[in-house]
């Protein structure tokens, strides 16, 4: 297996509450959505292999703001606020859904949103409308069931093989794979997709 060390140069860039505090709107981005605690951060540090780069959050919901991860000067992995999370009030929801809305509809840069969900819960009303908003603006959507470590191998396959088929009866470009921050498994697969949107040419593999 061949390490990719590009995705080790990641370094913590900013943080923004609003579409406006956001790098300027230039080069690649892929952001990371995810109902909260699907494992976004988690996944973003094992892809990057560093442990520290996002900070885990025990207490989900934690992540409330769009945080920005330089790879290099033009390409930026995109740890985005993870929705759903119960013990906040419905002004404070409301207000994350709209920047979140305003950063997936007007971010020119913006170029694939990975979206993570838990392996046992796969495809709930909120990763509906995400992948319905992504079709909307033609946004190609990789799902990662991420946790797979928690179901045996067969039942994990299964639950691949029948989000596989759900995403094939939506209109878009979708495209899913198993996940296990964890166990560190998944992560080539995901660095395959990541290196075509960020429009990465690797050194040729061949010797
Ligand atoms: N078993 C297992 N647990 C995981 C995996 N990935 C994440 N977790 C755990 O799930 C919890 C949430 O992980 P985070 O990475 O913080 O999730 P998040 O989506 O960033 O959460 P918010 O930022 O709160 O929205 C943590 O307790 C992680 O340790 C995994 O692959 N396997
Ligand atoms: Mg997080």
């Amino acid at each position: 297996m061949r390490v990719n060390p590009f995705y080790r140069q990641a370094r913590f860039l900013t943080s923004a509450a609003r579409l406006d505090q956001c790098p300027p709107d230039e080069g690649y981005e892929v952001a990371f959505a995810g109902r909260s605690n699907a494992g976004k951060s988690s996944a973003i540090n094992a892809i990057c292999d560093h442990k520290g780069l996002t900070k885990v959050s025990k207490t989900p919901g934690r992540t409330q703001l769009i945080n920005f991860f330089a790879l290099d000067d033009q390409r930026r992995l995109v740890d985005l606020p993870g929705y759903g999370y119960a013990r906040v009030s419905v002004k404070v929801k409301q207000e994350w859904q709209r920047h979140l809305a305003d950063y997936l509809e007007n971010r020119r840069c913006l170029r694939g949103l990975v979206l993570l969900m838990d392996v046992r819960h796969p495809l709930k009303a909120f990763d509906l409308q995400m992948l319905e908003w992504a079709a909307h603006r033609s946004l190609p959507v990789h799902v990662l069931l991420t946790k797979a470590d928690k179901l045996k191998r067969g039942a994990a396959s299964a639950a691949l093989l029948k989000t596989r088929k759900a995403l094939e009866e939506m209109a878009g470009e979708f495209s899913v794979q198993l996940f296990s921050a964890l166990r560190r498994s998944g992560i080539d697969e995901v660095h395959r997709v990541l290196d075509r949107w960020l429009d990465l040419v690797l050194p040729d593999e061949s010797p």
